[in-house]
């Protein structure tokens, strides 16, 4: 197991998958199409450069936004976002963003009924500089559930720890790749939307794990409940955030 961690380690230096825009994306027809909760990677090559994407929202009230810069250096680079509804070409998002490379933004975005929506990306004009850095972006609504199979996978959380997930007709088996002295521990469970609920059926204690999927790239991890070995409470008190995983490696 330790070699297996050391080798994932290695491989893994690029701890984000993505769909990448494809150039020329500069207007409305030639947008590249948002897949809900996917995440979308590009960059403005130059000064004219826009980037078109479109995202089908269907029974949904609302969009959530989140935008970051993974290699940002400092806080200079800022982007102009527009989400624009396309049957009338009303505009229902502006705003210039400025993620650091550690701190990706999020924004709730109201939306009236189901249809095409563009999300535009470009220069932010005036005297500010077009940033060339990579930027990420993810639309997902707010009925977003992943489909079957979109969750499997290797997973890496934010202490560097890494997750494998295996979802089938028998449910969903999460197992912890643990780089402790006593071995891997194992969850099995399942999954309704984006909320999976999972028992402890290897390793020591007793808990039941939740894991919250925001997008079919990230997810969070709380206890609903956990006792040591011994008996006592764990250290990580029900409902608190333990860590927030990034798909690395998909099956
Ligand atoms: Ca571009
Ligand atoms: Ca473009």
């Amino acid at each position: 197991m330790k070699t297996l961690v050391i080798l994932l380690a290695t491989l893994l230096s690029v701890p984000v998958l993505a769909d990448v825009e494809t150039e020329t994306n500069n207007t409305e027809s030639t947008a590249d199409t948002l897949t809900a909760g996917e995440l979308m990677s590009g960059n403005l090559s130059r000064d004219e450069d826009i980037d078109y994407f479109e995202f089908l929202a269907s029974g949904v009230d609302s969009l959530e936004l989140v935008f970051g810069s993974p290699n940002a250096m400092g806080t200079e680079s800022r982007w102009l976002i527009f989400v624009q509804r396309a049957t009338d070409g009303i505009l229902i998002y502006q705003e210039v963003l400025g993620p650091t490379a550690d701190l990706p933004i999020t924004r709730n975005i109201d939306i009236d009924n189901s249809s095409l929506y563009w999300v535009i990306v470009r220069p932010p004009g005036g005297s500010l500089a077009t940033p060339t850095d990579v930027y990420n972006l993810t639309i997902t609504p707010d009925n977003f559930s992943p489909t079957l199979g979109a969750i499997e996978g290797v997973w890496q959380d934010n202490f560097d720890s890494f997750y494998s997930i295996h979802e089938g007709s028998q449910g969903l088996l999460y197992i912890e790749l643990s780089t402790n002295p006593f071995g891997w521990n194992a969850y099995l469970g399942s999954r309704i939307e984006d909320r999976a609920v999972l028992d402890l059926v290897v390793g020591p204690g007793t808990a039941e794990l939740e894991l919250t999927f925001t997008s079919t790239e990230i997810y969070e991890a709380r206890y609903i409940t956990c006792q040591t070995e011994e008996g006592d409470a764990c250290a990580a008190a029900p409902g608190e955030l333990l860590y927030t995983s990034t798909k690395v490696f998909a099956d």
